[in-house]
């Protein structure tokens, strides 16, 4: 069997939310004396990005995008129990940060650890930065490793980087939402990046602790644009739902369930746009608008639908230069 066909047959099996045949599959694989890591990081991991591609290209529910995910978590869990690996090393603490739900990515980022000797408390999805520290401690790790897949959660994660780093302890972060090559996580004073899971182990083998800067580093980024984004988000979304039949005559005919999406994408807007001010790169906004405009064609929204939601939060941002600047960053993105 290649890697390839492999692959498609685990797809397959969580797609049918076929556990037992995953789990059975992925035990053969240990059997037949497949490392542990290559299952987690290749088969796991690339099934889950191929469940995204699928979600993305509304050719899957989300339904069955949950169920799947459901099941390569149950996968990672047998896994687990079937490997021994003594603690040889330090203790790490694993968590996303508050607001984060994508647990599996950390889930095998924490087994890799495990693996390599780690001995690892997983705290899994969204733990509030409070009782992320109330943790540290009691446990006293050597590392904390924590994971930001989307970039509107980038202000936690500095508020949850800050309070480890004050409490003594030297922060890794990963997760797609630290931007390309992790450039965000150096800017909110992380001690460590890493794109992956692998990575991580090596990083932490290799040179850990790293020497701490100094803790106050960055402490506070958000400005007053920032602060007003965040604080009349209601508003904002709210004013510009209302405005929006004006000027995207279509909406008068959506239905509730539509109309319950597009108040979510409004509050995406809005959310991108805080985080892309929070950390001064307009980047943010620019991939989020991309990729919307992507996830909404397969649905069968046109690009004129996302113009319209930008103009709007916009009109009621003329006195804001820096969110004007970032939202025509990202209208240009759907200029035609
Ligand atoms: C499953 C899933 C979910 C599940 C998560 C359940 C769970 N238990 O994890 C649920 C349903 C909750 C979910 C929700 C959402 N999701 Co989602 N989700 C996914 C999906 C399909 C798979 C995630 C996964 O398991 N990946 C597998 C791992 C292995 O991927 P990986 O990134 O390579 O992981 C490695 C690195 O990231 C890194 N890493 C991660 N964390 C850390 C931390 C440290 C310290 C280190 C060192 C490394 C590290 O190491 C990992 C292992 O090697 C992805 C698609 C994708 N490509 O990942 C979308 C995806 C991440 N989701 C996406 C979105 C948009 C959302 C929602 C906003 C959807 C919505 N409209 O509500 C919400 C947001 C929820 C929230 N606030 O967190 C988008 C993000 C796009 C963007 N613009 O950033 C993606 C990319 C889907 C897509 N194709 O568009 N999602």
């Amino acid at each position: 069997m290649t890697a390839t066909t492999t692959q498609t047959d685990f797809l397959e099996l969580i797609g049918d939310g076929d556990e037992y045949a995953a789990i059975e599959m992925v035990l053969g694989l240990l059997d037949d004396g497949v490392p542990p890591q290559r299952i987690l990081v290749d088969l796991i991991g690339g099934a889950q990005a191929q469940v995204g591609a699928l979600w993305a290209a509304d050719e899957w529910s989300i339904a069955r995008e949950h169920a799947a995910t459901a099941v390569s978590e149950r996968v990672v869990s047998a896994i687990a129990a079937r490997t021994t690996a003594r603690p040889t090393r330090g203790r790490v603490t694993i968590a996303c940060v508050d607001g984060e739900w994508h647990a599996l990515p950390v889930r095998i980022l924490a087994e890799m650890l495990r693996l390599d000797g780690w001995r690892t408390d997983f705290l899994g999805a969204s733990v509030p930065g409070p009782h992320l520290v109330t943790h540290l401690h009691q446990t006293g790790p050597d590392a904390v490793a924590l994971s930001c897949m989307l970039a509107t959660r980038l202000p936690r994660a500095h508020a949850a980087i800050t309070a480890c780093r004050s409490a003594g302890i030297p922060v890794i972060a990963g997760g797609r939402g630290f931007g390309p090559g992790g450039r965000y996580a150096q800017h909110l004073g992380a001690d460590a990046w890493a794109a992956g899971a692998e990575e991580a182990v090596e990083r932490l083998a290799a040179d850990w602790p790293p020497p701490m800067r100094d803790p106050q580093i960055s402490a506070f980024l958000g400005d007053d644009e920032y602060t007003y984004v965040v604080r009349h988000r209601p508003a904002l979304i709210g004013t510009a739902m209302g405005r929006l039949a004006a000027d995207y005559p279509a909406v008068r005919h959506y239905d509730q369930r539509q109309l319950d999406a597009t108040a979510e994408d409004m509050g995406h807007i809005v959310d991108f746009l805080a985080a892309a001010l929070y950390v001064s790169e307009a980047k943010i906004f620019t991939d989020f608008v991309a990729w919307t405009r992507e996830v909404l064609a397969a649905r069968g929204v046109p690009p004129a639908a996302l113009r319209a939601g930008l103009l709007l939060v916009r009109g009621q941002l003329r006195d804001y230069p820096a969110a004007l600047a970032v939202i025509d960053a990202g209208r240009a993105e759907v200029a035609q």
